[in-house]
């Protein structure tokens, strides 16, 4: 007796996938948004009196905006202000403007992004700051700005000690 072969049948098992209503949507012409990151170097104006300062800063750019910045090598219990900018860091001065989330609009807040952060008495800084406004690719750099009397007392022309090119993650 040969074997018996079970046929087995397949009874097609329909399966109903319910997807979600909300189905994600990206709109291609909507170039606000992304992450950036970036290393922070000194600016030539300052390498030579605070020649160890360096810093980084993440920003996320999704519906409002996290920027987180850490620095180093800073003058001691200092407060420093940093913003994003519209020019790169090769460019004089360093950054060139505040990037402005209306290009028409003013220069200031509520329509830049800014923060700032008080050193330690080692020189290290940190902050996050969250913002309504959505960066686009018209972001270029990140800046960390020294104290106006600082600067006046070192004799130097800019108060722009770091500077970051912003990299697309
Ligand atoms: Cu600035």
């Amino acid at each position: 007796m040969p074997s018996h072969r079970a046929a087995a049948v397949a009874s097609a098992a329909v399966l109903l996938f319910l997807s979600g209503c909300g189905s994600e949507e990206e709109d291609p012409a909507d170039a606000s948004g992304g992450t950036w990151t970036a290393t922070l170097d000194l600016t030539p104006g300052w390498s030579a009196a605070d020649p160890r300062a360096t810093g980084s800063v993440d920003i996320t750019s999704t519906g409002e905006t996290s920027v987180r910045v850490t620095a180093t090598g800073l003058r001691p219990s200092t407060e420093y202000m940093a913003h994003v900018h519209d020019g790169e860091c090769d460019e004089n001065p360093p950054g060139g403007g505040h990037w402005l989330a209306d290009p028409g609009g003013e220069d200031a807040a509520g329509n830049i992004i800014e923060l700032s952060f008080t050193t330690s008495e080692s020189g290290v800084g940190s902050a996050t700051v969250g913002s309504d406004l959505v960066l686009d690719d018209r972001a270029e750099s990140f800046v960390v700005h020294a104290p106006d009397a600082l600067t006046a007392a070192e004799g130097i022309a800019d108060n722009r000690v770091l500077c970051g090119d912003l990299d697309d993650d």
